[in-house]
C-alpha cells in the first residue's frame, strides 16, 4: 500500500513548471538540491535566493515525529486550536524501548512501563489525523524510508537523522518540535537557504568497503562542523552503484557533520527499492518526471561551477573505517587501527559489537552481516565479543527471521533486541556499566558521544559498518583487519574471513504480518486526549512570558561550558527519556553532562548568590526563584547532535535568557530562537576567555534589536572591573518577533486568536 499517493501526484504534477521557473530565475542549470528546494517554496521569489544568506519559507510535504520528541511537539501543537494537521504526519514509537534481555520481553516491558505516554501519543494522533506507528513497528527513519519517502519530496522530522530519507532522493531535514508544529498548523517553514556541497563518487565499492565507509570517510574529512549550513548532494557513477538503503546510511550520518541534509538523484536503485516495498505506483510516477529528480547534466559535468564545494571520492580505493571514540569524525582506516590504538592507548579488547539502528539495519546490511556469521560457523569460530542486533523495522525483522538470518546470528551467540533505538540512545541495560570501567565497544550506529550508549563515560565506542562490526565482534579485537588478518578456530587452525556478500533486496520479497500501523480516525474531534494533572511523565505547557521590552540586566553566569557540549550533555537521553513529556521534571537534567570551565567538574557550578557549589539545575532554580535571569556560555558547535528541543526548553524554563557561544549547531540555534531565548555568538572568539566565574551580564541594544545588527554585552566582574564585548546573532525580523512574544508558539497562538 502506498501512503498519500494524491499528494505525491500533486508534487510531481507541479514539479516541471516550478523547476522551469527556477531555472529561468537563476539563469543556469540546477543542482538536484535547488530543484527540490525551489519546487517547495512557499512563493517563487522575484530574484534568485542567495545561498547561505536569505531566509526562505518552504512548504514541506510531510512531517515525521518519534516518541521522545513527539510528546513536546504535540503538546505544543495542541495549544494552537487546530482540528487536524495540515500536512500528512506520523508518530513513531521507537526511542522509549529499553534493550535488556531480548526483543519479546523488552517490548512487553516497554509497552507496560510507558503506557501513559504511548496512550497519549496514540490518542493525540487519532485526535488530530496523525498516522501512529506502535511500539515495535520500528525506528522512525527506517519506517519512513520503507513507507513515506519519495524522490524529489521534501519533509521535516523531529529527529536529527531525518535526512535518512535522502536514500530515496528526498530533501529531509531534522528540526525541533516547534518547527514541526509550524508545518502541522499550516504555516510555512523557514530555513536559511543552504549552500550545497557536491560529493562526486567514482568507481565501485568492493571487498569490505560499504556505504557506511563513504560517510565515515566524509566525516573524517569535513569534521563535525564541516557540513553546517550545507546540503550535501552525492552524484556520479559511483552513486548509481549504491543501493537505496546504502544511500540512506550515507544521508543519515550526514547529521554527524552538521549538514542540513544530504541527498542523491533518482536512479534505478531507488526504483528497485520502491517496487520491493510495494510502491510500484510511485516508481512509475517518478519515472515520468525523472529528469527533474536529479541534477542537470551540466552541473555534474562541471561541478566546480555550481556547487559551493566539491569533494571527490573514488570508491575503488575506499577502505573500511572505524570512527571514534567519543566523536564520529575521528576516522581511522582499519589498516591503521593497530598504530592508532597503541598511540592513544585505546583498550583493544572489544566487549560488545552491536549492529542495526536507524543508520544500518536494512535487509542488505543484515544479510551481509549474516553472511559473515555463517562464515564464522563454517570456519569453526564464534563471536569473542557479545553481539547484539537491533533490526530497524518489523518488516525487516519479519523478513530476516523468515530468511534464517536471526538463527544464524543466534548460533554465533548473538542477541536480537526489539525493533527500536535501544542501545543507540542509551536505552540499554548493559550489565556492569555502572562500574564505569574503561572498555571498548564497536557499533554500526551513528553517534558515539561519551556515555551515550550505556551511560558509562569510560566506554569507548567506535562506529563502523555492520560488516566490520561483525568481523570485529568475531575477533574480539579492535585492531582486527579482516582484509589481512587471520583468526584461530576451534580446531586451532588459522582461518580468514572472506569479504561479505549479501542481497540488496530480499530474493523472496519483503513480508510482514503486522507492520504496526494505526490509521487515525476520519473525524477525531470526539477523541479524548488524556494528560493527568499529577502525571510525572506528561505536563501541559504554560506559555513562556513575553519579553519585558527592556534591556536585560544583572544576569548571572550559570555555567561556562568547556569543550564539546552536545545536546547529550545539555539534556541527556537514556533514563531521562522518561520525562520527555514533562518539562519541569526533565529540566532536572539540564547541562548535567557539561564540563565546568572553572573546575573541570561535571554538574558542579558556583552559585553566585551563596558562593557555594551546586548542581546546575538546582543553581538555576535558585536564580529563577530569586527573579534573576542567567546566561550559559559555551564553546564551538554548541548543541551539536540531536534535534531535541528540550535542550532549549529546559534552560528557558529554568530562567536562562541568553546562550552565548563561539558557534552553534543549526538545529539547536533554531530551537533556542523558537523558545524565545537569545542565541548569541562572540564577535571575537577570544572574548570567551573574559568570562569569569562571578561575571554578571547586561545586554544592551535590545530595544532596537534588528536583523544584522550586533548587540553589546557588558561583563561586570566581581572585582568591579568591566569588559564590553560585541555579540552577533542571526535573527531575522520574524525571529525577533518570537523573542519579543516569548516564543514562536506565542506568535502562532496570537495569530490564531486574532
Ligand atoms: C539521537 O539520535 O540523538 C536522537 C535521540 O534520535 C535525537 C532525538 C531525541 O533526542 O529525541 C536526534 O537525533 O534528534
Ligand atoms: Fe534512534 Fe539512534 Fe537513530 Fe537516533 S540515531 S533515531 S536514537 S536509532
Amino acid at each position: 500500500m502506498a501512503f498519500d499517493l494524491e499528494i505525491i501526484k500533486k508534487v510531481y504534477a507541479e514539479m516541471p513548471g516550478k523547476i522551469e521557473a527556477a531555472r529561468k530565475l537563476l539563469g543556469k542549470p540546477l543542482t538536484l538540491t535547488e530543484k527540490i528546494l525551489y519546487a517547495h517554496l512557499d512563493k517563487m521569489p522575484e530574484k534568485a535566493l542567495e545561498r547561505g544568506v536569505d531566509y526562505v519559507n518552504f512548504r514541506p510535504d510531510r512531517v515525521a515525529m518519534q516518541d521522545a520528541t513527539a510528546q513536546m511537539a504535540l503538546l505544543q501543537f495542541m495549544t494552537c486550536g487546530r482540528d487536524k494537521v495540515a500536512v500528512p504526519s506520523t508518530v513513531h514509537c521507537d526511542h522509549l524501548i529499553q534493550a535488556k534481555s531480548g526483543a519479546g520481553t523488552d517490548l512487553d516491558i516497554a509497552i507496560d512501563s510507558n503506557k501513559e505516554v504511548f496512550d497519549f501519543l496514540s490518542s493525540v494522533s487519532n485526535r488530530y489525523g496523525i498516522g501512529f506507528w506502535k511500539p515495535g513497528a520500528g525506528i522512525i527513519h527506517q519506517v519512513v524510508l520503507e513507507n513515506y519517502a519519495f524522490p524529489g519530496g521534501m519533509m521535516i522530522g523531529t529527529d536529527s537523522h531525518t535526512p535518512n530519507a535522502g536514500g530515496l532522493g528526498m530533501v529531509a531535514i531534522g528540526v525541533g518540535g516547534a518547527d514541526a508544529c509550524d508545518v502541522m498548523v499550516g504555516l510555512p517553514w523557514e530555513l536559511r537557504m543552504p549552500k550545497v556541497i557536491g560529493v562526486h563518487l567514482t568507481g565501485n565499492l568492493n571487498g569490505w568497503a560499504t556505504p557506511k565507509d563513504v560517510i565515515l570517510w566524509v566525516a573524517g574529512k569535513l569534521t563535525v562542523k564541516g557540513g553546517i549550513g550545507y546540503i550535501v548532494e552525492y552524484f556520479g557513477e559511483g552513486a548509481k552503484n549504491i543501493s537505496a538503503t546504502g544511500k540512506g546510511t550515507i544521508c543519515n550520518m550526514g547529521a554527524e557533520i552538521g549538514a542540513t541534509t544530504s541527498t542523491f538523484g533518482y536512479d534505478e536503485s531507488m526504483e528497485r527499492y520502491l517496487k520491493a516495498t510495494n510502491r510500484a505506483e510511485i516508481a512509475a510516477l517518478a519515472n515520468d518526471v525523472k529528469e527533474h529528480l536529479t541534477g542537470d547534466a551540466e552541473v555534474y559535468a562541471n561541478p566546480e561551477e555550481y556547487f559551493d564545494q566539491v569533494i571527490e571520492l573514488n570508491l575503488d580505493e575506499l577502505e573500511p573505517y572505524l570512527n571514534g571514540p567519543f566523536t564520529p569524525d575521528l576516522a581511522t582506516p582499519i589498516s591503521k587501527m593497530k598504530e592508532a590504538a597503541k598511540a592513544n592507548n585505546w583498550p583493544t579488547n572489544v566487549e560488545v559489537g552491536l549492529i542495526g539502528s536507524c543508520t544500518n539495519s536494512s535487509y542488505e546490511d543484515i544479510s551481509r552481516a549474516a553472511n559473515l556469521a555463517e562464515q564464522a560457523i563454517e570456519k569453526g569460530l564464534t563471536a569473542k565479543a557479545e553481539y547484539k542486533i537491533t533490526p530497524g523495522s518489523e518488516m525487516v525483522n519479519y523478513t530476516i527471521t523468515r530468511d534464517g538470518f536471526i538463527d544464524t546470528f543466534e548460533k554465533i551467540g548473538g542477541t536480537v533486541f526489539a525493533n527500536a533505538c535501544g542501545p543507540c540512545i542509551g536505552m540499554w541495560a548493559r550489565e556492569g556499566a555502572d562500574k564505569k570501567e574503561r572498555n571498548t565497544i564497536v557499533h554500526s550506529f551513528n553517534r558515539n558521544f561519551a556515555a551515550r550508549q550505556d551511560g558509562n563515560p569510560n566506554t569507548m565506542a567506535f562506529v563502523g559498518s555492520p560488516e566490520l562490526v561483525t568481523a570485529i565482534a568475531i575477533a574480539g579485537d579492535l585492531t582486527f583487519n579482516p582484509m589481512t588478518d587471520t583468526l584461530i578456530n576451534d580446531k586451532g587452525e588459522e582461518v580468514k574471513l572472506d569479504p561479505p556478500t549479501g542481497w540488496e533486496l530480499p530474493p523472496k520479497g519483503f513480508d510482514v504480518e503486522d507492520a504496526g500501523f494505526q490509521a487515525p480516525a476520519k473525524d477525531g474531534s470526539n477523541v479524548e486526549v488524556i494528560v493527568r494533572p499529577d502525571s510525572e511523565r506528561l505536563q501541559l505547557l504554560e506559555p513562556f512570558p513575553a519579553w519585558s521590552g527592556k534591556d536585560l540586566k544583572g544576569l548571572k553566569l550559570l555555567i561556562k561550558a568547556k569543550g564539546k557540549c552536545t545536546t547529550d550533555h545539555i539534556s541527556m537521553a537514556g533514563p531521562w527519556l522518561r520525562f520527555r513529556g514533562h518539562l519541569d521534571n526533565i529540566s532536572n537534567n539540564m547541562l548535567i553532562g557539561a564540563t565546568n570551565y572553572f573546575n573541570d567538574g561535571i554538574n558542579k557550578i558556583k552559585n553566585q548568590l551563596t558562593g557555594e557549589y551546586g548542581e546546575v539545575p538546582s543553581v538555576a532554580r535558585q536564580y529563577k526563584a530569586a527573579g534573576i535571569g542567567s546566561v550559559v556560555v559555551g564553546d564551538e558547535n554548541y548543541g551539536e547532535g540531536s534535534s531535541r528541543e528540550h535542550a532549549a526548553m529546559e534552560p528557558r524554563h529554568l530562567g536562562v535568557q541568553v546562550v552565548l557561544v563561539k558557534s552553534f549547531a543549526r538545529i539547536h540555534e533554531t530551537n533556542l530562537k523558537k523558545q524565545g531565548m537569545l542565541a548569541l555568538t562572540f564577535d571575537n572568539k577570544d572574548d570567551y576567555e573574559l568570562i569569569q566565574e562571578d561575571t554578571t551580564f547586561d545586554i544592551i541594544g535590545l530595544e532596537d534589536f534588528s536583523a544584522g545588527k550586533p548587540l553589546t554585552m557588558i561583563l561586570n566582574h566581581a572585582d568591579g572591573s568591566k569588559d564590553e564585548i560585541t555579540v552577533n546573532h542571526t535573527y531575522n525580523a520574524q525571529q525577533i518577533e518570537w523573542f519579543k512574544a516569548g516564543s514562536s508558539l506565542n506568535v502562532i497562538r496570537n495569530q490564531m486568536n486574532s
